[in-house]
């Protein structure tokens, strides 16, 4: 539980200030920044606007492919008045590990490129005065971090990212940063678990604070007409007649929480909160009691130049995007999303599979390392036999799905959790590693949410050894494509039918789905007959994979890989990016998405 995990948000008692705009930036190679005193000003800085991924910006290689330390500094006023409370930056995302000054005084230290976190600074500032705040980020990858990746070096010592992943490194201050004022005593957490009975639900919920004065809680309804109230910092609150929050057709009630000495209100918090329930059962993942078909897709954050920078203008396209197409879902692959999408997704009923950013725990020349060129090396044993892995990398794994939970656990749309995308789960190694994680997230996750991971296709029915953790199975395969491809296509039905039956045999109650399956695709190529990378050809792959969804009832989803089309690693496998978007990079639409737009439409979101 911490702080960070409240979204930050101006009420009654709590204030706040955008630290977006423009950073002064500085390259760090030889990591003497700290030991030169940058913390009090870079020596020769160009301006990089927050929130923004660096690399698309310049024009120079040495910049976009820039891997080690590197600084952001700002002049931050700091108001007088608000030094009886206490006063925090926070970071929505700083890609990947970052150390945070004031004054040159080291306030904090963040590992992990897409989760929240706080800076305390009371101590370090000059109040009603301008301080500056520096911020060291590193970008290199490791086997400890997540994503995994390595780095290697040029042959003049030049540092280069080679991340076990297809989706370019972006990093830097990619999200927003805010100057945060809340009380000394305050709300640090609430957590809510639904209950629907007939037509009323009771809804249990625990509301963390600093100090010990009493809380309570009070629920309006969308008009603004409250429906219940409790006192206490654990309760139960009942609303009669609920309105759910269903499957793209939202309903979101606002519950504010209140620390109160007598008629004073020492803290306020709210959060919009869909009630809901989820759970699988003898083959469906259901919704309030109702079975959900889910159509969507698998994304990035991603867009041009900005990079993986917050996009509100993109993203509110991407959700039209999804609705015009009759999507309901879609899984935050490769890394949990802002918590903006959350929010959106939460006022449209999308159901959201949220994803850790465990992305490249598998060493495989497939996996990526042709394209990102760290093809050759040598380590001898698979990522889970690693000791290191068993150990370092699972506390930093645990870590994480601990911030994602804290951060995520009151959003409706968060239907469900991945735990890891396309993991080496071939090998005996990854057993005790993966029920470790799965019985972590079981029990911090008190909603009971369905857990997975994203199945890659080395790893078969039959050959992954971890599928007994799973809720539902959740498989990526890519026949049409990276095999079975062109002319091959037909094989593809074949050879995945048989793979179904099979996952059917070894886990008869678990419901399927496919969380990506797809063709690179430039858009305007047009051949007749078809030839791969054409638009021609995607549309007969998606025709292959919806003639095999339709081929059993327990198959309960598709997300297609991607929405649209993102940057890559340059490598030979990629033309200037992954084309499997259904859409381009600027959020056109290929043919394929009106061949699915015209599918999933007659698809209901009910069964
Ligand atoms: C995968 C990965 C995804 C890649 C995709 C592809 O299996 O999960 O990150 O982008 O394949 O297009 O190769």
């Amino acid at each position: 539980m911490s702080f960070a995990s409240l979204y930050p948000r101006i009420t009654a008692t709590r204030r706040m200030q955008s630290m977006n705009g423009s950073w002064d930036f500085q390259f760090d190679p030889e990591s003497k920044g700290v030991a030169e005193g940058w913390t009090n000003g870079l020596p020769n800085p160009t301006d990089m606007p927050v929130p923004a991924s660096f690399a698309d910006v310049f024009t120079d290689k040495y910049s976009r492919e820039y891997t080690g330390d590197f600084w952001y500094v700002t002049t931050l006023f700091v108001p007088g008045e608000w030094k009886d409370g206490s006063v925090d930056i926070r970071f929505d995302a700083a890609t990947h590990a970052a150390t945070v000054y004031v004054n040159g005084t080291e306030v904090a230290h963040h590992e992990g490129g897409f989760l929240p976190f706080v800076a305390h600074i009371n101590d370090a500032v000059k109040w009603n005065d301008y301080n500056i705040v520096a911020v060291k980020l590193n970008n290199e990858l490791s086997w400890q971090t997540l994503p995994v990746g390595e780095t290697t070096t040029l042959p003049d010592g030049t540092k280069v990212s080679a991340p076990y992943f297809d989706f370019y490194n972006y990093s830097g201050l990619q999200r927003n940063v805010n100057l945060l004022y809340t009380p000394n005593e305050r709300i640090e957490d609430l957590d809510v678990v639904h209950h629907i009975d007939g037509s009323d639900a009771h809804v249990d919920y625990t509301v963390a604070t600093s100090g010990d004065h009493d809380v309570e809680i009070v629920v309006f309804d969308e008009d603004g007409v409250e429906v219940a109230r409790a006192d206490g910092k654990a309760g139960t609150l009942d609303i009669t007649d609920v309105h759910l929050w269903n499957l793209r057709a939202a309903y979101l009630y606002k519950f504010v929480v209140r620390i109160k000495d007598g008629d004073r209100i020492i803290d306020e918090y709210f959060d919009e909160i869909g009630i809901r329930t989820v759970e699988v059962k003898d083959c469906k993942i259901l919704i309030n009691g109702r079975e959900v078909y889910l159509k969507g897709f698998g994304r990035h954050e991603d867009s041009n130049v900005h990079g993986r920078g917050f996009d509100p203008v993109m993203n509110k396209r991407d959700y039209e995007d999804m609705k015009w197409i009759g999507a309901n879902s879609f899984r935050t692959s490769h890394y949990p999303y802002a918590e903006e999408q959350l929010y959106e997704a939460d006022r449209d009923g999308f159901f959201v599979i949220d994803e850790a950013p465990t992305v490249g725990m598998f060493k495989s020349t497939m996996n990526f390392l042709g394209a990102s060129g760290a093809v050759g090396n040598d380590k001898p044993k698979t990522f889970f036999e690693e000791e290191s892995v068993q150990t370092e990398t699972l506390a930093v794994h645990r870590r994480t799905l601990e911030e994602m939970v804290a951060r995520d656990k009151r959003h409706a749309s968060v239907c469900a959790w991945s735990l890891l995308n396309e993991p080496d789960t071939t090998n005996e190694a990854a057993v005790p590693y993966f029920e470790n994680i799965f019985d972590l997230v079981a029990e911090i996750d008190t909603q009971k949410r369905p857990k997975t991971y994203a199945s890659i296709m080395m790893s078969p029915a039959g050959v992954d050894k971890t599928h007994h953790v799973a809720d539902f199975l959740m498989l990526n395969r890519y026949h049409g494509w990276y095999v079975n491809g062109g002319y091959a296509i037909a094989k593809g039905t074949i050879d995945m039918k048989a793979e179904l039956e099979k996952w059917h045999e070894l886990e008869p109650t678990k419901p399927v789905m496919f969380s990506e399956y797809g063709a690179d695709t430039m858009a305007g190529i047009h051949k007749l007959p078809s030839v791969m990378w054409s638009e021609e050809y995607q549309v007969e792959v998606m025709k292959m994979w919806a003639e095999i969804f339709d081929s059993y009832d327990w198959i309960v989803g598709e997300q297609p890989w991607n929405l649209n089309d993102f940057q890559t690693t340059e490598g030979i496998m990629r033309v200037d990016g992954n084309k499997k978007g259904l859409f381009t990079r600027d959020r056109q639409p290929k043919m394929a998405a009106f061949f699915l737009k015209d599918r999933w439409t007659a698809i209901p979101d009910y069964k």
